[in-house]
């Protein structure tokens, strides 16, 4: 997530926290890359510099926290100022009479038509609402088919009115549709335009009245930086928004947005986006949101991705603690669902943008899990049981029915023995689970 930024504050506030001893010149010079950083993100001035006066403020006023560093006592009110400046949380409001509706805008490309798709999954999964997707997108010829899709792969209901090329008729119908069958929630989809003007506008404007919306969304592309701000300032003079979210937020995109928009335009952001997987949008949390983006980790998001993700305990199928073949397959696959060991890391403290997550995302990508898995399903449950059995044509065998080679099922077998040997450390250390123990060796050894 907003690696270039998140990589310059983790370096940044690293080499802070270890400082024994502050001068004023040392303040200022970290406060100097702090600007630059973010400069970099393209936040905004006024509120930049805004941030960094009350920064220095504290830091040179404030008495040093008890057991802390002068270092950690200027790391901990950056931390602290930057969630004033995010703003308290606002999570995403579905306590309505049903249909609850929640209504997406945005711009051409924002991510409007994914998102929808990726909230009706988050509703479901989280808070099993019986959701229901409709677009009122007469725009574009493909745009309906398109959350069409995305509705059978989520498992939400659709509808349309193929023959239909008036939005309102759209919205109405839907409207009446999601109430006749009971749904909780109808996010409605909306069509962008490449440039904010008052067709679109009234159009909006029209279909809120319609469905009255208890959350009106305005859907915000990372990359964007200062001109998702501009867009977002634009919208929210319109029309009355509920809140933002924040599409790309994934790779090198530019963070400068999500840091300033709420203070520019006084709207929260509820969601993040942080993939093109469906799974990938977030509650944004001010307070867990600053963790991350200064290296301090999210370990509150990543034992919620693992619990929703519905991460098995590590069961004692084998004696002595070990790690059974079958646990491991269990521990990939929901791996899998959570988007793949960077995910995972990118959530840990002092690992945001470090080179252990460069390797994981060479070396556990998607491809690499899905192997992983087919190797292990090849096996026989005697070989499951017992790795140690397999040995030449075996390995061929299995290598064939995954249709991968035999490097890859030695490779695996490797990796087993790894996660094996580290599952028992851990369990004599005490209770760490086998996933700390996975993601342990997916550091080392992936
Ligand atoms: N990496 C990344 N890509 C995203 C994210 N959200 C959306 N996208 C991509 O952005 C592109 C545009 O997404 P759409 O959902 O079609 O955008 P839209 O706002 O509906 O566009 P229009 O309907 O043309 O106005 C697609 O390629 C999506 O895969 C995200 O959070 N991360
Ligand atoms: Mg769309």
């Amino acid at each position: 997530m907003f690696d270039r930024l998140t990589n310059r504050l983790s370096r940044i506030m690293g080499s802070v926290r270890e400082r024994g001893r502050l001068r004023e010149a040392d303040i200022d010079q970290t406060l100097q890359e702090v600007r630059l950083a973010m400069l970099e993100a393209d936040v905004g001035l006024q509120p930049l510099e805004a941030f960094l006066t009350a920064v220095r403020q504290r830091a040179m006023t404030e008495e040093v926290g008890q057991s802390m560093t002068p270092g950690q006592t200027v790391v901990a009110i950056v931390r602290e100022e930057l969630v004033r400046l995010l703003g308290t949380a606002a999570p995403l409001n579905v306590r309505a009479r049903p249909p609850a509706v929640i209504m997406l805008f945005g711009l051409q490309g924002a991510g409007k038509t994914t998102t929808a798709g990726k909230l009706a999954h988050l509703l479901k999964t989280t808070q099993r609402k019986k959701v229901m997707l409709a677009s009122t997108d007469t725009q574009r010829p493909a745009a309906r088919e398109q959350l069409g899709i995305l509705a059978g792969k989520v498992g939400a209901t659709y509808f349309d009115l193929p023959a239909a090329s008036d939005p309102l008729l759209l919205a109405r119908e839907a409207y009446g549709a999601a109430s006749r069958q009971a749904v909780d929630v109808l996010v409605l989809d909306t069509a962008g335009r490449m440039h904010m003007d008052d067709a679109l506008m009234n159009q909006l404007q029209q279909l809120r009245e319609a469905v009255k919306p208890i959350e009106a969304l305005l859907v915000i592309d990372s990359m964007m930086g200062q001109d998702a701000v501009a867009t977002a300032k634009g919208f929210a003079q319109a029309l009355p928004l509920t809140g933002l979210i924040l599409t790309k937020a994934d790779g090198d995109a530019r963070g400068g947005a999500a840091l300033s928009v709420r203070h520019e335009t006084g709207v929260p952001i509820k969601l993040l986006g942080t993939s093109e997987k469906i799974e990938g949008l977030e509650d944004f949390d001010p307070n867990r949101f600053a963790q991350r983006i200064l290296g301090m980790g999210d370990i509150t998001g990543l034992a919620e991705a693992a619990q929703r993700a519905g991460l098995p305990q590590p069961k004692k199928t084998k004696p002595g603690g070990g790690l059974s073949m079958e646990d491991l397959k269990e521990h990939l696959e929901s791996l899998q669902r959570m988007g793949g060991v960077s995910a995972l890391l990118d959530k840990l403290p002092g690992m945001a943008g470090s080179k252990a997550l460069a390797m994981a995302d060479q070396g556990m990508g998607d491809r690499e899990l899905r192997h992983m898995v087919a190797i292990i399903q090849s096996m026989t449950p005697q070989e499951r049981h017992d790795p140690s059995i397999i040995r030449g044509s075996r390995k061929r065998r299995i290598a064939r029915g995954a249709g991968l080679d035999v490097q890859d099922v030695n490779k695996l077998i490797r990796q087993h023995g790894e996660l094996e040997r580290l599952t028992k450390q851990m369990g004599k250390r005490g209770g760490r689970s086998a996933l700390a123990a996975l993601m342990g060796a997916g550091r080392r050894a992936f």
